[in-house]
């Protein structure tokens, strides 16, 4: 369960830092990458995806998991033109209830193998999606150094 655990200290962590990034969430780090706007967006359609897999892995005897088609998502979620701090309220609810269902999931069900492209335990699907959310994070954060960084040398001197 040091999952949940970890999950929880990662998405408090980060929700003080991003709606600090206020309207620096929507620059891009270079062209056709995501802005932070849209990494979130694209965390809360992982967490939109996964919660579903997370429940009905516990309700379906043969559950496969299929995958989703992330910049779709991505364009059609409108992530972009979103208000900053509603995104990261959204983004950051939703795994504190994703965590709440994670904490409660039997150990029988844990152990679950299922099937898809995703061949893995339900336990391993859960490590897998707190472990693909701090990525997007740490990409958020070294995004913005860089973002800093540019913005300094860019500036008229004196
Ligand atoms: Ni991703």
């Amino acid at each position: 369960m040091e999952h949940v655990a970890d999950l929880r200290a990662a998405v408090s962590a980060a929700a003080l830092k991003l709606h600090a990034l206020s309207d620096r969430s929507a620059l891009r780090s270079a062209p056709g990458k995501w802005s932070a706007r849209e990494i979130i967006g694209h965390l809360v359609d992982s967490a939109t995806n996964n919660y579903e897999r997370f429940i009905r892995a516990q309700t379906e005897d043969h559950f496969t998991v299929t995958g989703y088609s992330q910049e779709d998502w991505v364009r059609i979620g409108r992530y972009q033109d979103a208000n900053w701090d509603d995104l990261v309220t959204l983004w950051r609810t939703f795994n504190l209830q994703i965590a709440r269902v994670m904490e409660a999931t039997p150990e029988a069900a844990l152990s679950r193998r299922l099937t898809g492209s995703n061949a893995v335990t339900l336990q391993e699907l859960m490590v897998d999606y707190v472990r693909h959310l701090k990525h997007h994070l740490a990409q958020i954060s070294a995004d913005d150094q860089t973002a800093k960084t540019t913005q300094v040398a860019d500036s008229p001197k004196g």
